[in-house]
């Protein structure tokens, strides 16, 4: 496969080259993309070096398949012209989430709706893979009738800027500013802007994308996204309540059998998961899951991983995998 990885500069494009490797993905020719800025900058991807070209030379090149992580606004004026040339465009931004015709995957849940036709792919918010990940099990058992989710966010989701000012601030030094306060030391309850109903993006994005991706709009979801000053991943405590009864060992047992999900939950042993263990992982950890006491079919749990693998390049990286294996490109 000819592959081009769009924003291969960035936070999440770095990962991506390391887990095209790492999974010995079938690269025959690599193309690393970037803006104007850093046209001719070398990268490495195993153990030989490749110079970064423009948008349009990626275009003319035409990829098998394009990794897009450059943002939005890169992705909506250049996706549908790598399309055009014919390559598949898999997109980490939330650009075409929403869009009626583009599907919205997690391999383990709904690959197995895509087609050739599919031209342009979109790879889900990290917090949101996150939790329906370990979601789509219970769902199908159990019916989700409402979902309350709060998360503590990764800088590394904001991208490289965030994690200098965060360094700035352990060292002392003065330097641009990622966010409108600082993060170390802090709990900034808002990810991403705002919208007009007075939840952010983020949190919205935690509402809508789940509702599409288990192809349910009846599931109600609440969301309260904040950033912390940590580097390994996202954390999100997570309440639901179901339609039907359920187990809690039931429960634990449909997790421990669930792709890419690892079940750590043991108080005996304080076990359970945490972004310092989640980072560099490619699974959604999860434990700490318990009855809510308060109210009938309801369950609490904590869910963790890393936001730039599971949550960007691996999720990304998986659809390529799902579309080589099923011939789709
Ligand atoms: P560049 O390094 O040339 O700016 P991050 O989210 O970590 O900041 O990374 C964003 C990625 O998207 C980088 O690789 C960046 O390239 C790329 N990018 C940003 N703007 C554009 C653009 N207008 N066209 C192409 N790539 C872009
Ligand atoms: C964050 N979820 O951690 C974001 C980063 O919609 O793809 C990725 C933003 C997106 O703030």
């Amino acid at each position: 496969m000819r592959i081009a990885v769009v924003g291969a500069t960035g936070m999440v494009g770095e990962v991506m080259l390391k887990v095209l490797a790492e999974r010995n993905f079938p690269v025959t020719e690599l193309i690393p993309v970037a803006s104007e800025r850093s046209v001719g900058k070398e990268i490495e991807f195993k153990g030989k070096k490749y110079k970064v070209v423009g948008m349009q030379t990626a275009v003319d090149m035409k990829a098998d398949i394009a990794l897009f992580s450059a943002g939005g606004e890169t992705s909506l004026e250049w996706a549908p012209k790598f399309a055009a040339a014919g390559t598949t465009v898999i997109d980490n931004s939330s650009a075409w989430r929403m869009d009626p015709t583009k599907k919205l995957v997690v391999p383990e849940i709904n690959a197995s709706g895509l087609t050739a036709a599919d031209k342009i792919i979109a790879n889900p918010n990290c917090s949101t893979i996150q939790m329906v990940l370990v979601l789509a099990p219970l769902h199908k058992k159990y019916n989700i009738k409402r979902v309350i989710v709060s998360t503590y966010q990764s800088i590394t989701g904001t991208g490289v800027k965030a994690v200098q000012q965060l360094e700035n601030e352990y060292a002392g030094v003065q330097g641009e500013m990622a966010y409108k306060y600082p993060i170390h030391r802090n709990a900034i309850p808002q990810c991403d802007s705002f919208e007009e109903n007075g939840y952010t993006k983020e949190e919205m994005k935690l509402v809508r994308e789940t509702q599409k991706i288990l192809g349910d709009r009846t599931i109600a979801v609440t969301a309260t996204a904040v950033r912390v000053p940590i580097v390994g991943g996202h954390s999100e405590a997570v309440n639901v309540e179901f339609t039907n009864e359920f187990e809690v060992s039931d429960i634990q047992n449909i997790l421990h059998h669930t792709d890419g999900v690892v079940v750590q939950d043991n108080n005996d042993t304080y076990t359970y998961p945490m972004p310092m263990y989640a980072q560099g992982k490619d699974d959604v950890f999860v434990g700490r899951i318990r009855r809510d006491e308060s109210q009938a079919n309801t369950l609490n749990m904590w869910i963790v991983a890393d936001n730039l693998r599971k949550g960007a390049a691996t999720n990304t990286i998986q659809i390529a995998e799902y579309l080589v294996a099923s011939k789709l490109v």
